[in-house]
Parts: C-alpha cells; sequence; structure tokens
C-alpha cells in the first residue's frame, strides 16, 4: 500500500475524521502574511491537516458553558492525534511538529494569530471549504468540526483543493450564519452572482466580543473596567459576580472554556452526518423561524435582512456583559434621588 494511503487509513484509525495533504513548499507560496510554514520551521516536505467534529448531542443543550467544553474535548483529540500521527512518522523515519490548535500569536500581525492559519492549509487540503463566515465546512459535519495541523519532513503525494463548483457554502442565497450572528460579524451584502471566495469574510473584533467572553483579553477589560469605575462599585458586588466562578470552572474542568457562541454553527446546513440531527432538536427548529430572511437586489447587490428571532433567544454569555448590572447598580446609587414636586 502507498505511504500516503496507509498514513489515511492510520489516521481514521485513531480518530480523525478526514486527513488531506498540502505541499510544505507550494503553501508557503500562498500565504500572503507570516503565518508561513517555514516561520516554524525550515525545510519541511508536507502538512498533514485533519478535523475532528464536535459531539452532536452537547448542541441539544441551551448550556452554553457545557457546548464549550465539547470546543475543548474535541481540541483534546485533536491533540492527542497530532501526537500519535508523530509517532507513525518516527517509527518510519521522519520526523513531525504538532501545530498547537489554539495558541494565537501577538507578534505575527496586529491581531492574534495562529502559527498557521488553519482553515487555509485545510482548503488547501481538499477536505472541505471555507465558508461565509470564514469557519471550515466539512462535507460530513459543516463547520463543527476542530482542526489539526501536523508539520512533517515526510514529502507525499499533496492533495488537490475543491474545484469552485464543489464549493460547500452557497454564500448569500443561504446566509443563515450571517443572519444569526449576534454581533454582526458576517457579510450581509455581496455583489449579485460573486462567488462566495470573492466575499467571505469576518469581523474578527465584533466575532470575538461574542465568541469569547472567557480569556485573558476579557478578563483584563472586566478588571479595568472595574477598578475605573467612578463611583467605585461594592467589593461584595463585585466579588459575588458569576464571572469569577465561570472563569475558575472554565480553567478547571473546561467548562465555559473561551468558546463561547455556536450561533454560526447550529444553522450552518453542510453536514450530512451531523445537520439533521441537530435540527430535529426542538429548540434548535426556531434558531431560524421559517420566512425570517429576506433578500433585497439591487442591479450589482444582494442584502439580506433578517426579521429576526424572538427576543428570549438572544443570548446573553457574552463579553462586556458580566458586570454590567453592578455598575449600573454603583451609578444610580450616587444620583439624587427625585423629590415630590421638584424637577
Ligand atoms: C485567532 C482565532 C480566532 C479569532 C479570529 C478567527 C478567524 N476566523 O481568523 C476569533 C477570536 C474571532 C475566533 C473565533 C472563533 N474560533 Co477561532 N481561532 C483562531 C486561531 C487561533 C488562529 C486563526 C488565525 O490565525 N487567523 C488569521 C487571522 C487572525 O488573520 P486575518 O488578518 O484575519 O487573515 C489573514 C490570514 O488568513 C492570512 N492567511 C494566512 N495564511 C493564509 C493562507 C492562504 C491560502 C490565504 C488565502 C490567506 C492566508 O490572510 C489574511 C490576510 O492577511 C485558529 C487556530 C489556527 N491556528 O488556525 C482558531 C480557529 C480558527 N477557531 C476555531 C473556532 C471553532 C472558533 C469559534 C467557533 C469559537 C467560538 N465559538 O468561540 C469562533 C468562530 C469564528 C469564525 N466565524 O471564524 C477553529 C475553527 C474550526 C473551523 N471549523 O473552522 C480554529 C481553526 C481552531 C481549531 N484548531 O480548530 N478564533
Ligand atoms: S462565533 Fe458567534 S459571534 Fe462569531 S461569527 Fe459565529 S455567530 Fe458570530
Ligand atoms: S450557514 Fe450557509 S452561508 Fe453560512 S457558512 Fe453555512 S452554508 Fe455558508
Amino acid at each position: 500500500m502507498e505511504l500516503k494511503e496507509e498514513l489515511k487509513q492510520y489516521a481514521a484509525a485513531i480518530g480523525a475524521d478526514s486527513l488531506g495533504v498540502v505541499s510544505a513548499e507550494a503553501y508557503e507560496k500562498l500565504v500572503p502574511n507570516l503565518q508561513k510554514p517555514s516561520m516554524v520551521c525550515e525545510g519541511m516536505g508536507s502538512l498533514l491537516v485533519f478535523v475532528k467534529h464536535m459531539l452532536t448531542g452537547s448542541f441539544a443543550t441551551r448550556d452554553l458553558p457545557l457546548q464549550s467544553m465539547n470546543s475543548h474535548l474535541a481540541i483534546d483529540h485533536i491533540e492527542r492525534i497530532s501526537f500519535d500521527l508523530v509517532e507513525w512518522l518516527e517509527s518510519r523515519g521522519y520526523v513531525g511538529i504538532p501545530i498547537p490548535p489554539e495558541s494565537a500569536d501577538m507578534e505575527l500581525q496586529r491581531s492574534p494569530a495562529g502559527p498557521l492559519d488553519f482553515k487555509w492549509v485545510a482548503e488547501q487540503a481538499g477536505i472541505g471549504t471555507v465558508g461565509l463566515e470564514l469557519n471550515f465546512l466539512t462535507p460530513d459535519y459543516g463547520p463543527r468540526v476542530y482542526i489539526g495541523v501536523v508539520m512533517t519532513d515526510l514529502e507525499l503525494p499533496p492533495d488537490s483543493p475543491l474545484p469552485p463548483d464543489k464549493h460547500l457554502c452557497p454564500g448569500m442565497s443561504c446566509g443563515r450564519c450571517a443572519v444569526i450572528c449576534p454581533t454582526q460579524a458576517i457579510p450581509l451584502e455581496a455583489r449579485r452572482g460573486a462567488h462566495i471566495t470573492e466575499y467571505r469574510n469576518l469581523n474578527k473584533r465584533n466575532c470575538a466580543s461574542g465568541a469569547e467572553r472567557i480569556g485573558i483579553k476579557p478578563l483584563y477589560l472586566n478588571i479595568e473596567k472595574l477598578i475605573k469605575a467612578d463611583p467605585p462599585v461594592e467589593i461584595e458586588k463585585m466579588m459575588a459576580n458569576t464571572y469569577w466562578q465561570d472563569f475558575w470552572q472554565s480553567v478547571n474542568n473546561k467548562e465555559g472554556a473561551f468558546a463561547a457562541c455556536f450561533e454560526c454553527f447550529y444553522v450552518c446546513p453542510p453536514g450530512a452526518k451531523d445537520f439533521r440531527k441537530i435540527i430535529k432538536i426542538p429548540y434548535r427548529k426556531f434558531d431560524i423561524p421559517p420566512g425570517q430572511i429576506r433578500r433585497k437586489f439591487t442591479e450589482k447587490l444582494v442584502t439580506m435582512i433578517y426579521l429576526g428571532p424572538p427576543a428570549e433567544r438572544q443570548s446573553n454569555y457574552e463579553r462586556d456583559k458580566d458586570f454590567v448590572d453592578v455598575l449600573e447598580f454603583s451609578a444610580t446609587r450616587q444620583k439624587p434621588v427625585p423629590q415630590p414636586g421638584k424637577e
């Protein structure tokens, strides 16, 4: 059996849902910034990229901390599979370097960025395509997968990206992720007739405010807000806030760890092995109630308009909302009590 086929079979046996091969040299030339293979290690032959799906059942709960744990269970698999793949390579005389699946470097560019941007590696390997919301979509589980990458000196024949007509995301004719995104981070408008690859995008700052409630930046922001509050907040009220407990839970057992928004995951139709199960869940059926997306067409543009979910479906589990009560309470405490008969 060819080494590449043997590798793919091994990856499947140890739990990867799919694996593809990208030439390190060819990929290097496509990267427009510093997220290049040579920044991690020069002289590598191939990038092995694979995915692990999230457990479908966890999408049934409305409990976001539990769903976050689901992310970390998948990441644990990514790390374990990376280790096993490297041992497989080592036993055949090659070396492998697992790339950390979640770390972000502040020096590579102005915003946090991984050593490699995994979604583009995965797209090059043809195991799926990058969708409107810049998540990587797979035929079996849509975007509900985590990605792993191992670099190796082994040169394998590379796989090819899927052709444009096999793209998994139809863009504006679907647009479900864009209308439901609570922070309006996903494009709601595009040039008429444009291919999805021309306009897929993400406002990362907006997304981070929804997707990253617990993390180092939100922690700093919350502490700064509390320290600078004028008038000062009451210590007891500040300490009674569930944010601190949630932070501890996330560090201790990964429940509620930083991935905090899965709206674009629930509603994305690709996913032969999971989407039908997800929309059968009674609660999920009403994520986007029927008839709530309208499209406005001009000669040049198509724009999506969302008529909106019922108000009770808006998530509270977002950055910047944790200490609102305490800060508001502190401000009202200092307001003069209105006197009857006086303006
Ligand atoms: C930083 C980061 C974020 C940021 C930015 C997200 C983004 N889409 O880039 C924030 C905090 C917003 C975020 C949120 C989430 N994330 Co995140 N995140 C990462 C991380 C650690 C790095 C991504 C990165 O480097 N982006 C580069 C961005 C910051 O740079 P940019 O200027 O916008 O774009 C430049 C690059 O893309 C560059 N480029 C670099 N290489 C190449 C190569 C080619 C060929 C091309 C064309 C361009 C290119 O070109 C652009 C212009 O210069 C990755 C892990 C990884 N190493 O990939 C996980 C990752 C992207 N996150 C993941 C997940 C699951 C999430 C969340 C769902 C979590 C949540 N719910 O809380 C959300 C989903 C948001 C979304 N719609 O994408 C998964 C995605 C899985 C999937 N199915 O796609 C990843 C891959 C982690 C993993 N190991 O699986 N995340
Ligand atoms: S993770 Fe949430 S905030 Fe980020 S793009 Fe998806 S729906 Fe929007
Ligand atoms: S929800 Fe629709 S538009 Fe958004 S990524 Fe999925 S397929 Fe594309």
